[in-house]
């Protein structure tokens, strides 16, 4: 059941905005940069933040992807026991010497993306890793942050966040419900 909305439409537009300024702040613009969205949520947002990146500087930054799927996904519970598995890995641009920003929807134990930094050091080696996550949840079991956050949306274990996007969910919304 529903507990809140915490971003409608402007809300995550806006958010976006900014972090595609901050990307482009901390990079000193597009050179190098590329963008890698986490399946499934992560790369309409990763193609979301290219679309703002070329609006700011005119430029279209190379765009990856990554399928990361936990081993058991069960929705409402994220089993310890289990590391987030790498399917595989479709980048369409060579990473090495490259500024990598990873983009996911939701940031929770980390584990997802250590995941995806392996895969990524397994296509060649970046000049860096950056981590930008429309929302942070919290609850770390690993020593990962995000460097560019929509929202911070503290939960408690029995809350999840719904984060729905017009290009697979037909609306944008993010939202927090109770199990
Ligand atoms: P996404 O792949 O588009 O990011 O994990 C499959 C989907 O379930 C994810 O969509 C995610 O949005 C959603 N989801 C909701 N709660 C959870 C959760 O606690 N853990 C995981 N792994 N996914 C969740
Ligand atoms: P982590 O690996 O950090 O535990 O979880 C990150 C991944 O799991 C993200 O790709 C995200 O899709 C999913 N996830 C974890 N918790 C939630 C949640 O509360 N809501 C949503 N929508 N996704 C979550
Ligand atoms: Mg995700």
């Amino acid at each position: 059941n529903k507990k809140a909305n915490v971003l409608d439409n402007n809300a995550m537009k806006r958010a976006l905005t900014r972090i595609a300024h901050e990307i482009l702040e901390r990079n000193k613009g597009v050179d190098g940069l590329m963008l890698v969205g986490i399946k499934t949520r992560g790369v309409p947002i990763a193609n979301r933040l290219r679309e703002r990146i070329k609006e700011i500087e005119g430029v279209e930054v190379p765009i990856g992807e990554l399928d990361i799927t936990l081993y058991r996904d069960d929705l409402t519970h994220v089993d310890e026991a289990h590391e987030p598995q790498l399917n595989d890995a479709n980048l369409r641009e060579q990473v090495s010497g490259k500024n990598v920003v990873l983009v996911d929807d939701v940031l929770y134990t980390g584990r997802t993306v250590r995941a995806a930094m392996d895969a990524i050091m397994d296509q060649g080696r970046p000049s860096q890793i950056q981590l930008a996550v429309l929302v942070d949840r919290g609850h770390r079991e690993l020593p990962i942050r995000a460097d560019f956050i929509g929202k911070n949306i503290p939960t408690s274990q029995n809350e999840i966040i719904t984060v729905e996007l017009a290009e697979i969910d037909q609306t944008d919304s993010v939202s927090i419900y109770e199990k």
